[in-house]
């Protein structure tokens, strides 16, 4: 086998990673562990009660790539994966990126429209997708022109990933690619609505496990990763599976929608070291724990990202488990968290500091940097952001310029060096840590026929924690009552992803806007 390492250099503070000049990710983060003695190891367990060792995960990553390949997908071809938190994940994903394959981990909660969107728009070859999601999928599939070569479920009846898997060669050589080399993509809303690919390389999993998984949370061989965000969100992505894969630690897979309950149980069960959330969950658990007390004692460390989290649900947290949560703030483009908390070093309601290996500047509008304690825009650099969006220059034009990165985010950074959210520079919201269009709210209560005009916008809940809230002027005012908000919440849950619903609805006489007809969404915002 060719060498492809890694070594991660420290000098005069400068953190640099250096890579092989054959560099493909699935060797250190897959094979790798078998060289180093981990083959017996436990690596994945589920709530199905699955159990993976190093050994057999290596084995599965080779028949899976293996089975994409024997179906005739070429280098640099899309899968596509719909695919609940399992053993199968990790599969396909190391399994095509070892062959030299781009899966493409899409949002599960997506429904048909959405998915169409992206299949079309990453001209996939392949589509792998878990049975629970299959109405949506297979309605999606119908709404295309030209269907992907190849529609596979990953287990269930017939021909399926699961049975393709079984019957290929457990031997497979990893694809020669450089470190700098396309290796997977990920979409992301846009504020315009459509979500664009971010084509991710094979050093930037490397980078972000070392600099955050590593250096902040400190991860060793010996945690127990458990993640109740998924692993189709960059967040998740790397909780769940490439910092465990990275130290030689083991994870916990959960593969239905995280609740209090179900985190709570999960917790108890497999005892986790580190616990990852966002902060409606965290939210939803200290309600959870105002009438019940759970054993979270196996817990060492949790980290929040998504949304900002803030000040009351830390110090609530704390009083209750005893336990630290980081806030840090990450994105699909950037791949994880840039800018973090630290155990030793926390501002409750800020989002901390640097994570090493990582630069920022704040600039005001003429690209100026702002001076300390004012607002500006947060632009990124760092070795791990995207290439470029898929077929969106003029958006990769804009927004990644000679290396930084355009957050999106509005960001102060205070006298003592921590960074504060201050906001989005755009419409965008984030609804339990996942981006929300209010656009494409706005376009689904638009189609009832009693709404006349709508406008969307964030409102913050008891927690602090924004969700959203419709501002409805309809065609007959008289008709403002209770049923009508009902009939209109079920309109909305047809045809949105579940967390993309107004959970306030205003019945209002007019929208206000600007001399040229604009609305001013500003002013809706309470
Ligand atoms: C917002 C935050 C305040 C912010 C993500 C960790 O959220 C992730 O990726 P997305 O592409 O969204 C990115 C945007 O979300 N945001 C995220 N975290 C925070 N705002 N405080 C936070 N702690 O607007 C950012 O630009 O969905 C998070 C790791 C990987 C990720 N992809």
């Amino acid at each position: 086998m060719q060498n492809h390492t890694v070594e991660v250099e420290v000098a005069h503070g400068d953190q640099a990673l250096t890579f092989s000049p054959v560099f493909n990710a699935a060797v250190p983060f897959i094979d790798r562990h078998l060289q180093e003695g981990r083959a017996d190891k436990v690596v994945i367990r589920t709530n199905r009660g699955v159990e993976v060792t190093y050994a057999g995960l290596a084995e599965n990553v080779n028949r899976c790539g293996n089975a994409l390949l024997g179906l005739g997908i070429g280098r640099g071809e899309r899968v596509i994966m719909i695919v609940k938190d399992c053993a199968e994940f990790f599969y396909c994903f190391w399994g095509a990126i070892k062959a030299g394959l781009i899966p493409v981990p899409v949002n599960v909660m997506l429904r048909a429209k959405d998915f169409t969107y992206i299949v079309g728009d990453s001209g996939c070859s392949a589509i792998v997708y878990s049975p629970e999601f299959a109405d949506e999928v297979e309605a999606a599939l119908d709404q295309l022109d030209e269907r992907p070569d190849h529609c596979l479920r990953v287990e269930g009846d017939g021909d399926s990933l699961q049975t393709l898997i079984l019957a290929a060669s457990a031997e497979l050589e990893p694809v020669p690619a450089k470190a700098e080399d396309d290796c997977f993509w990920l979409y992301s809303s846009g504020s315009t609505g459509s979500p664009k690919g971010a084509v991710h390389r094979h050093r930037d999993m490397v980078v972000t496990s070392e600099f955050y998984g590593v250096q902040v949370l400190g991860i060793h061989e010996n945690d127990v990763c458990f993640s109740a965000a998924k692993l189709f969100f960059a967040y998740g992505l790397g909780n769940g599976m490439t910092f465990p894969l990275w130290v030689g630690a083991s994870t916990v897979l959960y593969d239905a929608r995280p609740t209090p309950q179900s985190t709570f149980e999960t917790i108890e069960q497999f005892k986790p070291t580190l616990f990852y959330g966002v902060p409606t969950i965290y939210a939803a658990q200290l309600q959870a724990l105002e009438t019940e007390s759970r054993d979270l004692s196996s817990v060492r460390l949790c980290a929040s990202a998504g949304e900002a989290l803030p000040a009351d649900i830390f110090n609530r947290w704390r009083q209750q488990t005893g336990l630290t949560i980081l806030d840090g703030i990450g994105s699909t483009e950037v791949l994880h968290i840039y800018i973090s908390n630290r155990v030793d070093d926390i501002k409750p309601g800020s989002s901390g500091r640097l994570v090493p290996g990582y630069q920022a500047r704040i600039l005001d509008d003429s690209g100026e940097a702002v001076p300390s304690g004012e607002n500006g825009r947060l632009w990124i650099r760092g070795d791990s952001t995207a290439r470029c969006y898929r077929n969106d220059s003029e958006k990769t034009t804009q927004t990644m310029v000679n290396g930084w990165f355009n957050t999106g985010d509005t960001y102060l950074q205070d006298d003592e060096g921590y960074f504060h959210y201050c906001g989005r520079n755009d419409d965008m919201l984030k609804v339990g840590g996942i981006w929300c269009s209010p656009f494409e709210i706005e376009n689904k209560l638009i189609e009832h026929p009693k709404v006349l005009e709508v406008a969307v916008v964030g409102r913050a809940d008891d927690a602090g924690l924004v969700k959203p809230e419709a501002h409805i002027v309809l065609q007959n005012p008289v008709e403002a009552d209770e049923a009508l908000a009902a009939d209109l919440l079920a309109h909305c849950k047809q045809g949105l992803a579940p967390y993309k619903y107004p959970r306030w609805f205003q019945f209002v006489p007019e929208l206000p806007k600007t001399a040229t007809g604009k609305i001013q969404r500003f002013k809706l915002r309470s």
